[in-house]
């Protein structure tokens, strides 16, 4: 391969050793730039359209790096000059177009779409300021922007696309395109970025995510869900997803028709897949530009939509299924208003259900429309279609059994063991071979489960991921991790329904334990990441208790040796690649039904961590895998929860009252406590807890805590434990997404 050194004589006139972290890394991204360049997109008649609000995809480098096959190599040549990759990496700036879960999938399925060799592109929205940058405050989380768009930026191209036609203006788009390499392959796949001609960044401060909402023609793509707790907010929204979507339609139906497509054809020549509701206006748009552009009856292209477009839900949560007012939509676009209704009375005419109709009391179900007008409706594993199914979509499922189906989420092994964990990778090779890699079939480990140089070599893995991750956080914020802590690790955003209360509650019952003289074998480090939506104000409450319990145990002299509490500032994919490979546990504790599947559950099953669960999402398809014995789990069933709200029975207040949970529970308002932070906050979280307590931690409290003392038991028979990490990660190839994505491609896509 390429003389890095060579590279670096004709770029700086400098030979490598002499490169400065920066300059090696602009100088690798070249060398990707200039590889990626040279592929030909994948290729096949009928193309993948996979559109999303969101692509998390973390730093790029690395992950082009083994997919061009030159990870080693590279590294090899860099050490030899006194460089080293993971310090040359940090360099590099994490895009910030992504949220949570549903983002960082995206960006997985995109990478095994290339590693299958499918022909399929991602489409979303260039956001300068991504959703925000998250910096701790006086023990609070203070929203930033996150100016991620630097001068040597991972985009190219930026040309000028397509008009896009709102009620009172019309815009026109640019078009950047991040190129997805497959791991091995010889083609590549394209990541879609619109942008808007005339977007103002100036319009934003540099000290907060406030700008002045109105002004549509220059902030159309400023951020990723601009706060919508105001008319001006959601409107924004709705003027983002038309943007988006019909950019969208615009690209799809110019590259069916470079492609031979008459577009009576089109749905030969694309699918589209609605990551969950945000794009579900693509349906209307497709057809208006097919009616409007194309001379097409409306009823032949409501016939070709119809056939091309599928839908995956990810929430069963009503805050998350969109419904805007058809209000809002005919101020964004009046014809996509007058087609939805028109979809609608076609709805309307058919079925009596008032549960199925897309338009109700004038407001538009988007879930609706995309289910009556697709081929396909997901959910994202099997607890979670089983609800849609049964409850939440069941009036959908008894009209249209055939177009439910599950897609269990994956992850890619690409970035989260070979990434993120080398010597995990290493391990994996010399014990099973190199298949795994393509295959993601892990289940040869099991023959070694109880081979004590596996085991031995399993725990220096462990060890030497540990050492990666507390120098992280010790550069990171200053923590100091002792060496032997237990590291406890709970990652995701920050919700009433994951529950992080509920690990706060324990957290207060741990500390008071040990101030009674109950002092661990070990000590423990419990670690939280994740950022709460600014306008969310119990989730930014439960930061507040968070950081000030992470505080006040800090300063406790008889605690803090044995128990420490950290949050990671600005949890992202970087901060997840270096705290997962490190977890001994994995926290999933959400109320059970309530979490559609979770994928940081797989990815720390997949480096050895052992789970701490509810029975939700995919943590029920994990405790079937690994079996009794090698997985905790907890908590009132999903069936039990489903009934305590179709009743509305659950009490918090008669679980307030035991004399164990009250005392908890109240020592957020305690005196002393309560004046180390924001007496609001506290109180207003408190009472939320004791009073309300709508996800339920109170339920699961008692049990919970008992289960986690077992955990930490456990964990000290260190023979038994290393055995059940190699367990968890034998079975962890179930969850590799190169298997969820096969599956979307032979049920529902059908590409090539
Ligand atoms: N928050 C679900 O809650 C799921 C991901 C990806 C979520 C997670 O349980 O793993 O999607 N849902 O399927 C969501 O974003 C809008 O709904 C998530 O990321």
């Amino acid at each position: 391969m390429t003389r890095l050194n060579d590279l670096a004589l004709s770029a700086y006139g400098r030979p490598l050793a002499d490169l400065s972290n920066q300059q090696a890394c602009s100088m690798l991204q070249d060398l990707v730039k200039e590889r990626s360049a040279a592929l030909a997109p994948t290729a096949g008649k009928r193309r993948l359209y996979y559109i999303s609000a969101e692509f998390l995809l973390g730093k790029l480098l690395t992950n082009n790096l083994i997919n061009l096959g030159l990870y080693e190599d590279v590294k090899a040549q860099l050490e030899d000059a006194g460089l080293s990759l993971s310090e040359v990496e940090e360099c590099e700036v994490e895009p910030s177009l992504g949220n949570g879960g549903l983002g960082r999938l995206a960006a997985c399925f995109l990478d095994s779409i290339a590693t299958l060799g499918l022909p399929g592109d991602g489409i979303g929205l260039n956001y300068h300021f991504g959703l925000f940058r998250q910096k701790f405050v006086q023990n609070q989380q203070l929203a930033l922007p996150d100016a991620w768009l630097g001068e040597e930026d991972v985009l190219v191209g930026g040309r000028e696309a397509f008009q896009v036609p709102f009620a009172d203006f019309t815009v026109t788009s640019k078009l950047y395109t991040i190129d997805v390499l497959g791991y091995g392959r010889k083609t590549k796949n394209r990541l879609r970025l619109f942008d808007l001609v005339g977007v103002d960044d100036t319009l934003v401060p540099h000290d907060s995510i406030e700008f002045d909402k109105r002004e549509v023609r220059r902030n159309l793509t400023l951020f990723l869900y601009p706060d919508d707790s105001d008319e001006d907010g959601r409107l924004l929204r709705v003027y983002q997803q038309y943007f988006m979507v019909s950019n969208a339609a615009q690209l799809i139906l110019a590259e069916a028709v470079e492609r031979g497509s008459n577009l009576h054809d089109l749905a030969d020549y694309a699918v589209v897949q609605i990551n969950d509701t945000h794009p579900t206006m693509v349906i209307p748009e497709l057809i208006r530009l097919l009616e409007e552009e194309h001379d097409m009856a409306f009823d032949e292209a409501v016939n070709i939509v119809s056939r091309m477009v599928a839908y995956t839900n990810h929430t069963i949560l009503a805050e998350a299924l969109e419904k805007w007012p058809l209000a809002f939509i005919e101020r964004v676009s009046p014809q996509i208003a007058a087609i939805i209704r028109k979809l609608d009375a076609r709805i309307a005419k058919n079925y009596d259900d008032p549960a199925v109709q897309i338009i109700q009391d004038g407001v538009v179900h988007m879930a609706h429309l995309a289910i009556h007008y697709g081929i396909s409706v997901n959910g994202v594993a099997a607890l979670h279609t089983k609800i849609l199914e049964e409850s939440e979509l069941s009036s959908f499922y008894r009209i249209y059994p055939e177009k439910f189906n599950n897609k269990t989420n994956g992850i890619t092994f690409r970035r989260w063991v070979m990434g993120c964990n080398p010597p995990l990778a290493h391990l994996l090779d010399t014990t099973l071979g190199s298949e795994w890699r393509t295959t993601g079939d892990l289940t040869g480990l099991l023959d070694h489960a109880d081979d004590q140089d596996v085991l031995s070599a399993l725990a220096d893995v462990k060890a030497d991921a540990k050492g990666r991750m507390r120098a992280f956080m010790l550069e990171n914020q200053g923590a100091h991790i002792p060496e032997d802590a237990i590291i406890d690790v709970q990652v995701k955003r920050i919700h009433e329904y994951k529950r992080q209360q509920m690990l706060a509650l324990y957290i207060i019952w741990k500390y008071l334990d040990i101030k009674n003289g109950n002092v661990p074998p070990r000590p423990i480090t419990i670690v939280f990441g994740g950022k709460a939506a600014p306008a969310y104000t119990i989730a930014q409450d439960i930061i507040h208790l968070i950081l000030t319990l992470s505080t006040w145990i800090a300063n406790d002299p008889d605690v803090a040796p044995h128990l420490q509490v950290l949050m990671v500032e600005n949890y992202n994919v970087t901060a997840a690649e270096h705290l997962i490979p490190a977890a001994d546990i994995s926290e999933q504790i959400s109320l059970a039904s309530k979490e559609a599947s979770g994928t940081s559950n797989m990815k720390f099953m997949l480096n050895g961590a052992v789970t701490l669960c509810t029975l939700d999402g995919a943590n029920v398809e994990i405790a079937d895998l690994v079996g009794e014995g090698n997985i905790y789990t907890f908590g009132a069933s999903s069936e039990e929860v489903e009934r305590l709200y179709a009743e509305g029975s659950y009490d918090a207040r008669s679980y307030y009252r035991r004399p164990g949970i009250k005392l908890l529970v109240d020592f957020m308002t305690n005196p002393h406590f309560i004046a180390m932070g924001s007496a609001e906050r506290l109180r207003r979280l408190h009472d939320d807890v004791a009073g309300k307590d709508w996800f339920m931690a109170l339920l699961d409290l008692e049990e919970y805590i008992q289960v986690k003392e077992a955990v930490y038991r456990d964990f000290e028979d260190r023979g038994a434990w290393a055995r059940k990490e190699l367990v968890n990660i034998a079975h962890a190839g179930t969850f590799s997404s190169d298997r969820t994505i096969a599956q979307y491609n032979g049920d529902i896509w059908h590409l090539g």
